[in-house]
Order: structure tokens, then C-alpha cells, then sequence
């Protein structure tokens, strides 16, 4: 029964209140818990593993992690220890498992239908500062990219299960090169050493693309003229329909679309003044415009936008302070991106549960008195 287990020891160390423990593999964040600052604490961040992750004794000498960097003029194996004399940036972006919402369209499908995955909500998002260097300093220090290159894949430093094909388990992504100008090979999260359980020793950062585009304890970044025949790239995270087989052919699951929820009210009470909070993002774009509706989408009034603004692979969140009178009320947000992108009121179920980002599914249901 989802939620009725407790966290796996590795994440002992989170806050056992704010997750819904799908599996060992994934941990879901409570709506609500992602608190009201834009940064989303550590201890309360989703987490989502493919394979079994490595362990702890690769977090023991951090500045010892090696780092292959391939598809360049000059290629070669850089320690931590050598990234870090490089350079430095940091970038706030949304970490948002691809498979977020699926549980809405996992409930729209027909009888006879299935979409197999995790059933998450809301709760598989979060907002992180990332620090680390520039991809770009790398390739460039490296004498930039070798000819004819398309994509920057990214390599996982998991050890992989016997008796399974390498291929088969290999967490290894490819993204097209056009992110080559915004991808950070981070060693921080939020001021802090990265957690192994978040990719720390070094992670490749690619903001505003889903999850799994984001490699944890990388140990090789190559940009490559193919996109990696690994199975999560070439049969997994690709948009089909329902039923169908991915291929790769189809779309990869890359940039994320616009998206807003609620977060609070998310139970009735009293009647009368309330305010409506929740979070937006927009990908690739900064978020331009949130409105709320408390009749279910049938009016719409725009919520104001409130913290800092840490750029436009961050969220915001929206605050809307209103009068609701007794009775019973669907609470829902809807929000634009800047490219004028704005929510739908659903999307329609694909075949993996990826990318969902309508309003109506995480609307939410209260009754005042
Ligand atoms: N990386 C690696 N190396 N491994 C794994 O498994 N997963 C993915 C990413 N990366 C992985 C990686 C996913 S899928 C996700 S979401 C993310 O990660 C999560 O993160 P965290 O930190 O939260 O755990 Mo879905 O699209």
C-alpha cells in the first residue's frame, strides 16, 4: 500500500513526515511540504532511483571522483579536485521526475488500459540551487568540441546488477547540444555538499529538461554524434500513445512544460478569508502569469507572485489571498510561461505517464463551513 512504508535507511536522514514511500527506489514529497521559500529543503526532496545506487564510500573523498570528458579536442579523466580549479557557477532549477502526475493519467484510462509507473502526484518536483562549473569551461579547456558532435550524454557511476546487459540498465542520457551552454557539473546542492542519494559526489545539471536527464555521480560526459543506444534513452522516456512501444523515433522526454499546483489549502476549515498558495514554473522559461480558480476552472483570477526570483529554470510561488464562504470548492492554478505557453486544462494519457502538466488533475477538492 503506498504510504504505509517508512523511508529505507540510506534516506534515514530525510524528514520521515514529508514523503509518501512509494518503494525504496521512490520517495514521494507530501503536497505541502516543499515549504514556502523557493528553495526546497534537502531533507524533504523526492527521490527517484533506476538502478541501485552506489555506495557511500564514493562520497568518502569527493575531490577524488573522476570525471571522463570525451567527444572533445584534448579528452581526458579530471579528478573533482581539477573541476573545481576550473570555474564556478550556480543555477536554481526544478528537479521534476518526468513521471510526475502520472497518477492522473494512470485514473483517465479506459478499462483494459495501462500505464505502468510509479503513481505520483505532485510530489516528485522540488527546487535546487545547483553550484559547480560550466560544462562549457571544460569543453573549451579541453580545446571545445570535437567535429560533428549533436548531443552531451551523460553517463551514472552505479555499479551495474550481474547478469543483466550493461545496456539494458546503464543509466546514460543524451540531450541535444544546444544545452551545452547551460549544463553544470555540480558538486552542490543548496550550499551543501551533494547527497549521494541526490548524485552527489558530481552530478550533470541540465536545466529545465525532466529528471532524468540529470545524471547522478556522472562519470563520463561525452558529447557524442548519436544519442546513446542505452535502453533508457532509446526505449524508455519517449512520448507514444497508450499501450504502444516506445522507440526512438519518437520524442525523448527533454524540456519540461509549463506546470503549477497547489500546495495549501489542502483540507477544509472555517470559512472566510484564506490564502491560496501553490508553485509554477515554466521549464524552459521563466513563469510570466499564475491564475487561480476556486469554482473548478470556470473563473480565474490572477494570483500574485511572491519570494525571490532565482531565474527562469526556478519556480515561483503564488499567493492569492481570498474570501471563501461556506460550501464546497475545487481549488486549482494555472499558469503561462514567458514564450506565452499556458497550462492546459489536461493532458492527454501517453504511454509512459510523462509530462503531465493539465491543471485539472491536481486541483484540489475542500468544503468550508
Ligand atoms: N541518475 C542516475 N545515475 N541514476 C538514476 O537512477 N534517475 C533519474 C535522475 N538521474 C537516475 C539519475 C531520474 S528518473 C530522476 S527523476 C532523477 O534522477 C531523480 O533525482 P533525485 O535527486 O530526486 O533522486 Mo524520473 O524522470
Amino acid at each position: 500500500k503506498p504510504g504505509a512504508k517508512g523511508l529505507p535507511a540510506s534516506l534515514a536522514w530525510k524528514d520521515p513526515n514529508a514523503f509518501i514511500v512509494h518503494s525504496n527506489q521512490t520517495v514521494e514529497t507530501k503536497r505541502g511540504h516543499t515549504g514556502s521559500g523557493v528553495i526546497t529543503p534537502v531533507g524533504r526532496l523526492f527521490i527517484r532511483n533506476n538502478v541501485n545506487p552506489p555506495p557511500d564510500s564514493i562520497v568518502a573523498d569527493r575531490d577524488a571522483w573522476r570525471v571522463e570528458i570525451a567527444g572533445v579536442a584534448s579528452p581526458r579523466t579530471l579528478t573533482l579536485a581539477e573541476l573545481k580549479r576550473i570555474g564556478l557557477a550556480s543555477v536554481a532549477t526544478v528537479l521534476q521526475c518526468s513521471g510526475n502526475g502520472r497518477k492522473y493519467m494512470q485514473d483517465a484510462l479506459q478499462p483494459g488500459q495501462t500505464i505502468p509507473g510509479t503513481p505520483w502526484t505532485v510530489g516528485a518536483a522540488g527546487c535546487v540551487i545547483w553550484s559547480g562549473v560550466p560544462l562549457k569551461a571544460v569543453v573549451d579547456m579541453l580545446g571545445g568540441p570535437a567535429g560533428g558532435v549533436k548531443f552531451v550524454t551523460g553517463t551514472g557511476g552505479e555499479d551495474l546488477p550481474a547478469g543483466l546487459k550493461p545496456k539494458d540498465v546503464i543509466v546514460e542520457r543524451s540531450v541535444p547540444i544546444s544545452t551545452l551552454d547551460t549544463v553544470l557539473l555540480a558538486w552542490e546542492m543548496n550550499g551543501e555538499p551533494l547527497p549521494l542519494a541526490h548524485g552527489g559526489p558530481l552530478r550533470m545539471i541540465v536545466p529545465g529538461y525532466s529528471g532524468v536527464n540529470n545524471i547522478k555521480y556522472v562519470k563520463t560526459v561525452a558529447l557524442t554524434e548519436a544519442e546513446t543506444d542505452a535502453k533508457i534513452q532509446a526505449a524508455s522516456y519517449r512520448m507514444h500513445g497508450v499501450g504502444e512501444k516506445a522507440a526512438p523515433t519518437q520524442p525523448a522526454i527533454w524540456e519540461q512544460p509549463v506546470r503549477s499546483w497547489i500546495t495549501g489549502p489542502l483540507d477544509g476549515g472555517a470559512a472566510g478569508r484564506t490564502v491560496v498558495t501553490g508553485v509554477a514554473f515554466g521549464g524552459m522559461h521563466a513563469v510570466a502569469r499564475v491564475e487561480v480558480s476556486t469554482d473548478g476552472g470556470r473563473s480565474w483570477t490572477d494570483a500574485p507572485l511572491v519570494g525571490p526570483d532565482l531565474g527562469r529554470y526556478a519556480w515561483r510561488h503564488f499567493a492569492l489571498a481570498l474570501d471563501l464562504p461556506a460550501g464546497r470548492h475545487v481549488l486549482a492554478s494555472r499558469a503561462t510561461d514567458a514564450a506565452g505557453h499556458v497550462q492546459p486544462e489536461d493532458t492527454a494519457p501517453n504511454g509512459g505517464g510523462y509530462s503531465y502538466n493539465g491543471w485539472r488533475g491536481p486541483a484540489v477538492r475542500i468544503e468550508t463551513t
